[in-house]
């Protein structure tokens, strides 16, 4: 059902696409998880309005928030099949299709935000937008998520001992999956949005985010044991179809990259603001914030390089992320 419902709203989509496009003037559909409101679907919206402007409103971007086009798995799907020309999603959906996008969803890789920032806005972040154009994708920004940790409705975490046994919905990648189990925890993959009623009906203990996302998904309200373990610093990633990409005119294509570069500063900057204005909210509804040790959730990593930075192509990344002042 959940399926029909997403291909009935991708071919919606398809239609007024095509539609728009006889009458000179091209709407193009952006999917996101997110409330409107959130800085990434606020960063995607003042990406739509440069590039309106400086298009002569020849493109414009219409933002499905809310998950209105399905789960981020399937609007994946709509965007490498051409469904949709835009998508903000997670790093972390891309794990087990472009080997690259591994490096950033790392537990511990970066050491600040100021770190990711500069890895991903240099070499390293050249090269995993390249890796996601045999998937059929132009990488067009990187978006900041800040930093991921463990909350869950049973008890307060201090240290790794205090994850034992306890269940935990992670994003869909294996990186995730592997992490929670070296923390001696449990991982449930599942979508973003069965989270709240699985915490509510105890299927799980828990999950991990973000404030902003902790905040708004209303996870605070069903699981109040926040713990700032901070195991992943992981970017969003904002692409188009390289179908769609490739149809632009070059001085477009420009124009595209510019007012994408641009809606970087822009979100960053809600980004920042959001933080802190979800940190007030999440404590207010009775959040429980508490500061483990990081050093032992660290230690405990090592199997999961051991797993995943297998080929030399990605030793040599996180080499060069270290390597990054
Ligand atoms: C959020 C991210 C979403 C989604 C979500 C999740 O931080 O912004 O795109 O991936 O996490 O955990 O599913």
């Amino acid at each position: 059902m959940k399926n029909f419902v997403t291909l009935a709203a991708g071919l919606m989509v398809a239609a007024s696409f095509m539609s728009s496009a006889a009458s000179g003037q091209t709407v193009l559909k952006s999917s996101d998880t997110h409330p409107d409101g959130y800085p990434t679907v606020e960063g995607v919206k003042y990406f739509g309005e440069l590039v309106k402007e400086r298009t002569q409103g020849r493109y414009s971007v219409e933002v499905y928030h809310s998950a209105q086009l399905g789960e981020e798995k399937d609007t994946i799907e709509q965007v490498r099949s051409g469904v949709i020309e835009l998508n903000r999603v997670s790093m972390a959906p891309f794990n087990g299709t472009v080997k690259e996008s591994i490096v950033p969803a790392l537990p511990y890789i970066f050491r600040s935000e100021e770190h990711m920032h500069k890895v991903m806005d240099g070499a390293v972040g050249d090269q995993i937008k390249e890796a996601f154009e045999p998937a059929g994708l132009v990488v067009l920004a990187f978006y900041d998520a800040g930093a991921r940790s463990f909350y869950n409705k049973t008890k307060p975490i201090n240290s790794v001992a205090d994850m034992k046994g306890l269940k935990f919905r992670v994003i869909q990648s294996d990186i995730f999956v592997d992490m929670v189990a070296a923390l001696g925890a449990n991982a449930t993959p599942m979508p973003y949005g069965e989270v709240y009623s699985g915490i509510e009906t105890g299927v799980i203990d828990g999950a991990e985010n973000n404030f902003p996302s902790y905040d708004t998904a209303k996870h605070a309200e069903v699981a109040k044991n926040y713990s700032l373990d901070e195991h992943t610093i992981l970017p969003e990633v904002f692409v188009m179809n390289k179908a769609a990409f490739d149809k632009l005119k070059p001085e477009d294509q420009e124009i595209f990259k510019q007012a994408a570069k641009d809606s970087v500063a822009k979100q960053r900057e809600l980004w920042a603001a959001k933080v802190a204005e979800s940190r007030t909210n999440v404590e207010k509804l009775g959040a429980q914030i508490t500061t483990p040790d990081k050093q032992g959730f660290i230690e405990a990593m090592a199997p999961v390089y051991e797993k995943h930075v297998k080929d030399d192509v990605l030793k040599k990344m996180v080499e060069d992320v270290k390597a990054v002042q």
